[in-house]
């Protein structure tokens, strides 16, 4: 176990270190404490939920793995969310999917989904100081198949639209409850796995569908847009696509989310938030690590991941993009993953909010390109860990390592009990 004091040793050389280059770090403390995340609920049981039905995942994705003691319940996923969140320096977000509702053993089809299913979750989240963000849930249903809001056939079609509806008045009813603007999601899985002749079909239907479900418009909701590349057995088309997805938030003013698992494996995810923040008005992000394709491993502190952690702050976007994560790894101690993937978002913000970028502009626009360059490979060898670490101490959480005996104690005493 690390002392405290060297860690405020460490922070000290580190914080004269970046004084050097113009850098405050007690700003950026402050600004670590202002960085929320939203944690995504479904990487506690695979993405199960808790409808009494339990249908198997469908939707083109899948949790992989099978390590023990996934929450069962909604009393074990909120005690794993509160030990996860324990482990986390700052305060953060609990994003939700509709099906994780208290449905109490009830039967609600998706197209009667109210607040009701909600009220506990209010309550919780406003007893452990959690703000809440909302998510529509089209697949794993009956009804889900290959196309929900882009279904040729009018009563599913009218189904998802119904449901996707009812989760837009929910959202707007915990945005009032807790008197901050719910965020919700709309990722939809329509796709086709065969060559498909209906493009336009599918995608006018779609787009039809968003037009009926935002029409109203709301003062405690904010709704996002999520693109997709594919989907497992929906390989060939996404109805949804980037460009699908770009052209109608821009012309909706509506928000779009970017899932880091949804492009092209070289396509830089980083590079779209300039040109997106100039059209639409805010961004979601799910932080997600695509090993091949859009395999939902756990975040780590990566390139890609702080490459975009590091173009939101050149693009002083702080405050106009929701940090959303998204994966969901079966395979592994899931407390762990969430802290795991939680704590290397904030790495990459802490590294990203530590660049001495205005020098480093300057170089540019004289264009020194040498002196440029050399900002930028001493960039990579700063302290900035030793700033996270300090962040962890103030905040009371453990430093570095100390997370795995916590971790591990919490498997035996709690998960490792699960049948
Ligand atoms: C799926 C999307 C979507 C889901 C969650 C469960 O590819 O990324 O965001 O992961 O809604
Ligand atoms: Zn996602």
């Amino acid at each position: 176990m690390l002392k405290e004091l060297t860690i405020h040793a460490a922070y000290a050389i580190a914080k004269e270190r970046y004084a050097q280059l113009g850098i405050d770090t007690e700003a950026v403390l402050e600004q670590l404490k202002n960085f929320h995340l939203s944690m995504h609920c479904w990487q506690a049981d695979d993405v199960t939920g808790f409808e009494p039905a339990q249908n198997a995942l469908s939707g083109g994705i899948q949790s992989t793995g099978n390590y023990p003691g996934k929450a069962r319940n909604i009393d074990e996923l909120r005690q794993d969310i509160l030990k996860a969140k324990s482990l986390i320096p700052g305060t953060h977000r609990l994003n939700l999917h509709e099906i994780y509702g208290e449905f109490n053993g009830k039967f609600v089809d998706r197209n009667e989904c109210t607040i009701d299913l909600f009220r506990g979750w209010i309550q919780w989240a406003a007893e452990h100081n959690t703000k809440l963000d909302f998510n529509s849930t089209s697949f794993s249903h009956p009804k889900s198949g290959n196309l929900t809001l882009a279904n040729p056939n009018e009563e599913i079609r009218q189904f998802w639209i119904e449901h996707t509806r009812r989760c837009r008045a929910i959202a707007n009813e915990i945005g009032e409850a807790q008197q901050d603007p719910c965020c919700i999601n709309i990722w939809i899985h329509d796709g086709s796995k065969d060559f498909t002749v209906n493009r336009l079909l599918y995608r006018s239907l779609l787009k039809d569908s968003l037009d009926k479900i935002l029409e109203t418009k709301y003062r405690w909701e904010k709704p996002s847009v999520e693109s997709k590349l594919f989907g497992i057995g929906l390989e060939t088309m996404t109805v949804g696509s980037n460009d699908f997805y770009t052209a109608y938030a821009s012309r909706n003013n509506l928000m779009i989310t970017l899932d880091t698992g949804h492009f092209h494996p070289t396509e830089s995810v980083a590079d779209k938030v300039s040109s997106m923040l100039l059209f639409v008005p805010e961004l979601m992000l799910h932080v997600s690590r695509p090993v091949r394709w859009d395999s939902d491993h756990v975040t780590l502190m990566d390139d890609p991941t702080l490459e975009l952690f590091q173009e939101i702050v050149r693009a002083d976007a702080l405050n106009r993009v929701h940090y959303g994560l998204d994966y969901f790894d079966g395979s592994i101690n899931r407390i762990g993953a969430y802290v795991i993937g939680s704590r290397a978002a904030q790495r990459c913000m802490t590294r990203a909010l530590l660049e001495p970028v205005q020098t480093v502009r300057d170089y540019e626009l004289k264009d020194k390109g040498f002196q440029k360059l050399a900002y930028i490979e001493e960039e990579k060898s700063l302290p900035w860990s030793a700033v996270y670490d300090e962040f962890c101490v103030r905040e009371n959480v453990p430093v570095g390592l100390d997370i795995i005996p916590e971790i591990e104690q919490y498997e035996r005493d709690v998960t490792a009990l699960r049948g």
